[in-house]
């Protein structure tokens, strides 16, 4: 069952084994194919290939990142969409399907997310707090393969203007994201905070039991006790609806 993380920050959900070993294990292999890596002997850098669905590894800020059901346009918002692949439309492990059951679409035309960005963090890899915008519906959902990590959210100092914006160097509230759990970001968690992931290599356990869905019992059963955590490869899915769709003629 997906549960409401309780916190100073509301609007986080999260559901622990949202899919099974199995279901990773086949997202992971169908990650890898479509991510399509191979060398460039002459330049000996790596490059990836497009195979018709915008996919394909990208480096991006230091780590890789693809997504799959189109391009946003930055300037109006709108998403130009390419069909997703079919392990996560209309196939095994039908995660879509899934996330469309838990109802946090049903105000949106399609029920469903319609874009999803893959990242991938090595251990030592973060993501810096940020905020992802109003180009999305205000309900993110997050899959995490691979490895579990932790999500920092924060806020901005005082009466923040767009001008001058500093971010608060404490995060407000961290939530332990298991792999193969289901985190959800929205109301206040969306729009009043940033969120982001330290580079680190180690969770300590300290760390880990400051999470909040860990101090309420909502983690898996799975997850140790007071011991540190090496972090692994993680591959997380950000799935989220986009509202506005280039109709393609
Ligand atoms: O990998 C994650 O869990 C977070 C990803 C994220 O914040 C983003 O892509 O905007």
């Amino acid at each position: 069952m997906l549960s409401a993380v309780p916190g100073p920050v509301e609007g986080l959900s999260y559901l622990p084994d949202f899919i099974s070993i199995a279901d990773e294990a086949h997202l992971l292999s169908k990650i890898e194919e479509i991510g399509g890596v191979e060398l460039d002997s002459a330049a000996g850098q790596r490059i990836y290939r497009d195979r018709g669905t915008c996919a394909g590894w990208k480096d991006l800020n230091g780590r890789r990142s693809m997504y799959f059901g189109g391009t946003i346009l930055p300037r109006t918002s709108t998403l130009v969409p390419v069909a997703m692949p079919p392990f996560m439309q209309a196939s095994y492990p039908h995660i879509l399907d899934k996330i469309a059951q838990l109802g946090l679409y049903d105000t949106c035309k399609t029920s469903r997310p319609n874009h999803v960005l893959l990242n991938e963090y090595l251990p030592g890899q973060g993501i810096a707090a940020h905020e992802d915008g109003d180009a999305y519906h205000p309900v993110v959902c997050t899959l995490s393969l691979g490895s579990g990590t932790i999500l920092e959210l924060y806020e901005y100092e005082g009466q923040a203007t767009e001008e001058a914006r500093t971010i608060l160097p404490d995060p407000i509230m961290s939530i332990y994201a298991e792999r193969r759990s289901l985190l959800v970001l929205s109301g206040a968690a969306y729009t009043a905070c940033l969120h982001g992931i330290a580079a680190r290599q180690v969770d300590s356990a300290e760390q880990i039991q400051r999470c909040a869905n860990v101090r309420a019992g909502l983690t898996s059963s799975a997850l140790p006790a007071s011991q540190d955590v090496d972090r692994r490869r993680r591959v997380s899915l950000t799935m989220r609806h986009v509202p506005k769709v280039k109709r393609l003629l």
